[in-house]
């Protein structure tokens, strides 16, 4: 059986477990906190980093966008890929975005840790921007389409709707569904989702210091 490593709050290993759960492909759940150094993470990838799919042989797999496509070349069935190259191309796109945009949230994360005296504002702004462009560009890219692409759950609405989820229970503070009320009303139909609801995001305490 696989086993993932995985933490409560992460939009990236959340993405492996929806399509695990999606694919009905079993797996053991291992739950990290990869900032800690007691953390198995770096036994497995050397960039320090999960999720990582561990195989049964041993074999690991990690960075989120590897590992979604890794599965979905091992395990084809059912798709959550298009079949034609403009529709896998459209999903990526969408996979690239929400990737950025989980990047950019994390970044404000360690930024504002480092204390009032110490963070850059220019910094957190340049983040923060980054972030709401994204969510401009999701905007518009899901408009009031049911799913992201064409008339099937895809990778793509894994993607946005993980980001979406993310943003809603560690980001609260942020008003993007009073500014894309299309984008709250396709995350509550994601969310309702049995893979969705079954990995909704929690927090965890990172003991050790980071920045
Ligand atoms: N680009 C990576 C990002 C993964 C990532 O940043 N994971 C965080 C947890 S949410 C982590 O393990 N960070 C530990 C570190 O960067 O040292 C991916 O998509 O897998």
């Amino acid at each position: 059986m696989y086993k993932l490593l995985s933490a409560k709050p992460s939009p990236y290993a959340r993405k492996v477990r929806i399509q695990l759960l999606e694919k009905g492909i079993p797996f053991e759940l291992l739950t990290e906190v990869p900032w800690n150094s007691d953390t198995q993470t770096p036994r497995w990838n050397p960039l320090e980093k999960l999720p990582v799919l561990i195989c049964p042989d041993g074999h690991s797999v990690f960075e989120s966008r590897y590992v979604n496509e890794w599965i979905e070349m091992r395990h084809p069935e059912p798709p959550l890929m298009p079949r034609d190259v403009d529709g896998i191309l459209a999903v990526k796109r969408f996979e690239v975005i929400v990737d950025g945009a989980c990047d950019a949230l994390i970044l404000q994360l360690f930024e504002n840790a480092r204390g009032e005296d110490k963070r850059s504002q220019p910094w957190l702004d340049r983040q923060r921007r980054k972030v709401d462009g994204a969510l401009r560009e999701l905007s518009r890219m899901v408009d009031e389409r049911e799913f992201c692409h064409g008339d099937a759950f895809t990778m793509a609405d894994v993607a946005t709707g993980t980001l979406l989820g993310y943003m809603a229970v560690r980001w609260p503070q942020l008003d993007w569904p009073t500014r894309y009320p299309n984008l709250a009303a396709y995350h509550r139909r994601m969310d309702a989702r049995p893979s969705f609801a079954a990995t909704r995001p929690e927090t965890q305490v990172i003991s050790d210091r980071v920045v």
